[in-house]
């Protein structure tokens, strides 16, 4: 790779490109032209690297993944970019010759929210290991106009604006006209003998869309690999147009144009809740289409091997069901475009496509109105009628006279199309992203597809990319760890594990203590000029960031903190470990309890901050838009990592280990990978508390809780209660104030346990604050953490699926 060979250099290349582009002289230059400046600089040094990379894996014929995954959230590029050439000081050096400084153009660019939450984010780092471990993978999505929204707190309330994080241009993509594919939708399917008889399908009066990619380089760290994550963005077909049009029908023309331009828009803003939307069906078809024609063109144009090799080469990933629609979409392809029979279709599919699964909740799972996916996709229905036919056949005949079989493996019942049954049934490899996640798939939410095919399931515990949550994240961590064992951790992350010796060092500890200090003091500023509050650095920064969703029990941490408020409200002198209660996360916008839990956080924050009693022994704050740019802020400043969900229902959490490997200790449940997390850690290093997910199910199953008697057993679980709707937290009287949650929490007993685990929760809280005022021991926890975070980086994670289901190998050059 070339690389700029020192600052001179830099400046030198700085200056024609920002002349080239801008047409100003250096000292109008905004910080957003700075920034766009150094990112093509970026681009011209490892386009060569970029070709390269596409020209060995087609000349060595490896075999490439590709991960479909309907979201990436891939967070700012240009420090990562900078880490992955090894040119951030030079860079910086040269900026600040010029009067720049480095920390002040990074925030210049706009966070790409192309994704909800740990979905989206698990996609970024996968590809960011694909390409540092030098493996051929690739991610195929959408280019979608809008983002997540951005989230604005206002009355307490969050306010959602859109996101039109393309307006200045997007320096990174590429796009690519000469790779523009189409995609039918509507019209009539049906089959016909050919002239030999055989069935053909004819497809007929459909609409085309055009499926233009944009590429945009993921580039390996400190090696010469630049892999490719292409998003399509739809357009109106010209011919489609004008055929419309010469029709003379213009409201027609107009309608289509219209329609096709929505495709890649929005991105839908619910994670964890599955809306049946026409619209979403067409996003999912659209990229799964798209890519799979450039594949299969690509593979056909330089691989020149037969198609019924395809699997040999390529291997598909669907991250959740939203891409399983490359099940049918392959079958068509190999049959209607390449003449393959169905049987052989059908072998080729399995052995290409791997599934995984990111969530056991019932509302969560994807299912579309069969006369509406019939509608918009008539030929890959016909597909997926013949595929379950075949199926239930085959069921029958297995299991006969069992007719509740049918029922749980179906991929057409009750008149929906079930995708989860689709992605298991067509996949040769299914797996969960937690150890207690993969176990319940197979013990109940697929059990019966586990008794059929138990070689197909395996677990896979996600990761995370070390080197955006520590390297890039926590500069200051990581120059302490290569500081104290050197900088071969930046390689090979278990490496973290020479850290160990030092857990009791008391110098080490000394320096971990100054980098904890210095980042909750970053994070204080940031919080002083954007929320005007001061908080105690001294204080536990105790942190929730994520999606927030009653299952995730953000509930229940706010209900613990009003408990504190009242004890020091009811004991003046009582002296309690200074706490900073954070939290960030955005609600689905149809999500009315999501929505009432961050008006109750904002609530008691205002009560708590604005009581001068109190306010300096805690405080609260909600912190607007939590995106990946916050969490990198917000990550290395954590004391402790708030990891409550009812145990069962988070798959597996990703936060759990950013929080982890930057010194945190977690407070959690035996929860997705909150369990494995304590494994490696210990008792001694982790609070654990709360019911155990088999506790749970039993209640489910076999009742025996009431949120009811709860309340009249528990006086402080009572006085909270009635606080929700007796005006005295928001102030008013008159109206139902939090009755939204109130009626959760008790007409509907509970469903998640928040109540039930409310008092061992307050323990785990004692307990923590016993553990914060001995420091030795709490430093020697965070020690132990950070050295053990090793194994969730997201490249053992990477590695495992490269090994265990694609079967493909590193590529050096
Ligand atoms: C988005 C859209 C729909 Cl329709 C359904 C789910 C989502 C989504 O964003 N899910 C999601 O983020 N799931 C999370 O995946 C993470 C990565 O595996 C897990 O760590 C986390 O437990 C799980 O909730």
């Amino acid at each position: 790779m070339k690389k700029w060979q020192d600052k001179e250099e830099f400046k030198k290349l700085f200056t024609e490109k920002a002349h080239i582009l801008w047409e100003k002289d250096l000292r109008d230059m905004t910080l957003n032209e700075v920034y766009q400046t150094i990112a093509y600089m970026i681009r011209d040094l490892v386009s060569e690297d970029w070709i390269r990379t596409n020209e060995i894996y087609a000349e060595q014929k490896v075999k490439q993944v590709y991960y479909f995954s309907i979201e990436f959230l891939i967070g700012r590029l240009l420090e990562s970019n900078l880490l992955g050439i090894d040119m951030d000081d030079i860079c910086r050096q040269g900026l600040e010759d010029m009067g720049w400084d480095l920390n002040k153009v990074i925030p210049a660019e706009r966070d790409p929210g192309l994704g909800n939450g740990g979905l989206g984010r698990l996609a970024a780092c996968f590809i960011d290991s694909l390409a540092a471990l030098q493996l051929p993978g690739h991610g195929n999505s959408i280019r979608y106009q809008y983002g997540l929204f951005n989230q604005r707190i206002v009355d307490n309330q969050q306010v959602e604006l859109p996101d039109n994080w393309l307006v200045n241009g997007y320096p990174w993509e590429v796009k690519k006209v000469d790779k523009a594919v189409y995609v039918r939708f509507g019209g009539n399917a049906y089959m016909r003998p050919d002239e030999d008889g055989n069935l053909e399908c004819v497809h007929e009066k459909y609409s085309s869309v055009r499926a233009v990619p944009y590429d945009v380089p993921i580039i390996g760290y400190h090696n010469n690999t630049v892999n490719t994550l292409r998003l399509w963005r739809a357009e109106y077909s010209r011919e489609q147009l004008y055929q419309e049009l010469s029709i003379g029908d213009r409201r027609r023309a107009f309608r289509y144009k219209d329609s096709v331009q929505q495709i890649s828009r929005f991105l839908y803003p619910d994670d964890s809740h599955e809306d049946g939307r026409r619209l979403r069906l067409m996003q999912e078809y659209f990229f799964v289409s798209a890519g799979l024609q450039s594949i299969v063109r690509h593979y056909k144009k330089k691989y020149h091997e037969s198609i019924y090799k395809f699997d040999r080469y390529v291997a598909i990933h669907i991250n959740d069901t939203h891409p399983a629609l490359v099940i049918p979409e392959l079958m068509r392809i190999l049959m209607d475009e390449e003449g393959v029979s169905w049987d052989a279709a059908w072998n080729i599919t399995v052995r290409t496509v791997a599934y995984t699964n990111h969530t056991i909740l019932p509302e969560a799972m994807e299912k579309w109105s069969i006369p509406m996916f019939k509608e918009l996709l008539p030929r890959i229905y016909l597909i997926v009628e013949e595929i379950n036919n075949r199926w239930l056949k085959e069921v029958r005949s297995l299991y006969p006279g069992d007719g509740s079989r049918a029922r749980d493996v179906a991929v057409l019942w009750d008149g929906q199309v079930h995708m989860a049954h689709l992605a298991v049934l067509g996949s040769h490899s299914v797996n969960g992203v937690a150890e207690i996640h993969s176990q319940i798939l197979k013990d109940s939410t697929l059990h019966q597809f586990y008794t059929c095919f138990p070689h197909r399931f395996s677990n896979k515990t996600n990761g995370i990319s070390h080197r955006r949550w520590l390297i890039e994240a926590n500069p200051q961590l990581a120059s302490l760890i290569d500081d104290t064992i050197g900088d071969s951790w930046r390689r090979t992350p278990s490496k973290l594990q020479d850290l160990m010796p030092f857990a009791d060092d008391p110098a080490f500890q000394e320096q971990l203590t100054r980098v904890k200090k210095d980042r909750k003091e970053i994070l204080a500023r940031y919080i002083r000029d954007r929320y005007d509050t001061d908080v105690r650095t001294d204080s536990i920064f105790d942190i929730q960031i994520k999606r927030i969703h009653l299952y995730k029990r953000q509930t229940l941490n706010i209900l613990h903190i009003l408990h504190l408020y009242y004890l020091l409200k009811d004991n003046p002198k009582l002296k309690i470990t200074p706490r900073t209660f954070l939290f960030g996360g955005k609600a689905a916008a149809g999500y009315g309890e999501a929505k009432e839990t961050i008006r109750l956080i904002n609530v008691v924050a205002h009560m708590v901050n604005s009581d001068r009693k109190v306010n300096k022994q805690m405080k609260v704050l909600f912190l607007e838009n939590y995106n990946v740019s916050l969490g990198q802020l917000l990550f290395p400043a954590a004391d402790v990592s708030e990891q409550i969900s009812t145990a069962g229902k988070e798959a597996s959490g990703t936060g759990n280990m950013k929080f982890m490997m930057n010194g945190a200790i977690t407070l959690g449940t035996m929860d997705g990978a909150n369990v494995e997390i304590h494994r490696k850690v210990g008792d001694e290093n982790c609070v654990i508390f709360g019911l155990r997910a088999d506790e749970v199910m039993n209640y489910y199953i076999h009742g025996g809780y009431s949120s009811w008697q709860m309340y009249s057993d528990d006086a402080a679980i009572r006085r909270l209660m009635d606080a929700l709707v007796d005006g005295s937290i928001d102030g008013s009287i008159g109206g139902d104030h939090f009755g939204m949650l109130y009626s959760a929490f008790l007409d509907r007993n509970d469903e998640y346990f928040v109540l039930k685990d409310f008092q061992p929760y307050c323990q785990a809280q004692q307990e923590i604050a016993k553990r914060y005022g001995d420091h030795t021991k709490w430093c020697h926890s965070s020690v132990v953490n950070i050295a053990q975070s090793g194994y969730f980086s997201s490249d053992r994670t990477i590695q495992q699926y490269a090994d265990d289901i694609w079967r493909i190998k590193p590529v050096k050059h």
